[in-house]
């Protein structure tokens, strides 16, 4: 009886890899453990989870030999940890290996919202440009003021990135982190109150929801541009909605959203925003490092040896 259940949608590579070491059960989601016969659940230890929807303490209580999910993703909360820590079992992430790709996402989509990429590139194609000439002039992103919203591992590739275009670099955190003299804020309203474009690289959660409020939409204000590749519940996504619709907010990237993939329909009418399928992580090399971080963390498990990056 196999100890390894894998939970989600992986590539076929990622699935032969995972057959390949721990010959595994698969489900599409978490909703279908329950569907499971009760000696393949009680056989399971280890969890290869891949996905957003919940993870609860129920789909824990249906696996009761559980000691490890593991998580494809740095980011678990879809994962109740509280949950997992009251059942003894460990959770583990894959930080690191991705921060370079969501970084550039993160730059290349703030690049893509200021120069108007996207309608260009359609003024080009559809015969415009040889028609009617240049295309409009649009703003130059080099030089500004950049917000990031929680300086983490991620936020800090973001911030590495954006210095190098020459902007002044401003910040969130809870307290002051030790930087090449980029600038402090203890409260975000005064940090977006500061800044040309905020950026947001927040862990998603309960602690973090709407962080980016009401308040620091309207204090970044119509020039300012709101770049999120955090998690949707970060950002109060009525508010943003409502902000760009009445140009009380210059223009968004987003990378994700609320509800993803069926993404609020108001947000294919806005021409003032970037629109990327939660593709930060996205690339062959990361995914590839990502699965592999996932499947040692299970082998250690399954062998008794120290997890590689635990989160609990
Ligand atoms: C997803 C992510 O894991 O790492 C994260 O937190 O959001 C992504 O890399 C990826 O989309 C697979 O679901």
């Amino acid at each position: 009886m196999t100890k390894t259940l894998a939970i989600g949608t992986f590539t076929d590579t990622d699935r032969t890899a995972l057959v390949e070491a721990f010959d595994p059960v698969f489900v599409a989601a978490a909703g279908e453990v329950a569907d499971l016969d009760a000696a393949t659940r009680d056989a399971i230890t280890a969890v290869a989870f891949k996905g957003h929807a919940a993870f609860d303490g129920a789909v824990m209580d249906a696996l009761p030999a559980l000691g490890l999910i593991a998580n494809y993703g740095v980011g678990y909360d879809a994962i109740d940890v509280a949950a997992a820590d009251a059942r003894g079992i460990k959770v583990t992430n894959t930080p690191d290996v991705l921060n370079d790709d969501v970084a550039d996402l993160a730059v290349g989509m703030l690049l893509m919202q200021g120069r108007e990429m996207e309608h260009a590139s359609a003024w080009a194609r559809s015969g415009q440009w040889k028609d009617k000439g240049e295309y409009r002039l649009n703003r130059k992103i080099s030089g500004g003021r950049a917000g990031i919203v929680g300086l983490g591992r991620i936020g800090r590739e973001i911030a590495d990135r954006l210095a190098a275009f020459k902007m002044e670099i401003h910040y969130f955190s809870r307290s002051a982190k030790d930087t090449p003299g980029w600038t402090h804020h203890a409260d975000p309203v005064a940090l977006a109150g500061a800044v040309d474009y905020l950026i947001v690289s927040l862990v998603g959660g309960a602690e973090t929801e709407k962080f980016v409020s009401a308040g620091v939409i309207e204090a970044l204000g119509p020039d300012g541009i709101l770049v999120n590749i955090s998690r949707g519940s970060t950002v109060d996504e009525a508010a943003l909605l409502d902000a760009l619709e009445d140009g009380r907010l210059g223009g968004a990237a987003l990378d994700v959203f609320l509800g993803e993939p069926d993404i609020d329909p108001r947000f294919h009418a806005l021409p003032n925003v970037v629109i990327q399928p939660h593709q930060g992580s996205g690339t062959h090399q990361t995914r590839a490092a990502m699965a592999g971080l996932q499947r040692d963390n299970i082998a250690a498990f399954h062998a008794g040896d120290a997890l590689l990056t635990p989160v609990n």
